[in-house]
């Protein structure tokens, strides 16, 4: 499927849901989170609808390479200079609640909130 009416990162892709975009291509959304967890905090998604990293395929490992470099190119963009995390949380055990793959890119001054 490569869009999920009922995926909320879908929605936003799509532009039903408003966000604070940082980066769009083609492939690609880059969007502020809605419950930043760091100074800076960006989710790096792909446009098609992937549920996590367990689905990822070798068809996948251009866009997930995109993705990788796209993060240090937005921090550097936001001004971020310190270092950032980057995590991508899978399935139930890994900690995912929005089930589309999305890259959490984080950075800015310590300290960050808990999370
Ligand atoms: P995860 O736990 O890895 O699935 O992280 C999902 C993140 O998505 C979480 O940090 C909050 C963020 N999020 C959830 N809903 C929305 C939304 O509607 N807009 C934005 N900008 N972020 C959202």
């Amino acid at each position: 499927m490569s869009h999920d009416p009922h995926c909320i990162f879908c929605k936003i892709v799509a532009g039903q849901i408003p966000s604070r975009k940082a980066y769009e291509d083609d492939e690609l959304l880059a969007f502020h989170d809605i419950q930043p967890s760091a100074p800076v905090h960006l989710l790096i998604v792909p446009k098609v609808h992937l549920p996590s990293l367990a689905e990822a395929r070798p068809e996948h490992q251009g866009l997930l390479g995109r993705m990788m470099v796209l993060a240090p190119e937005l921090m550097r963009e936001a001004g971020v200079t310190g270092g950032f995390r980057a995590q991508i949380n899978t399935g139930a055990d890994g900690g995912q609640e929005v089930m589309h793959l999305h890259l959490h890119v984080m950075g800015g001054p310590r300290p960050w909130r808990k999370g």
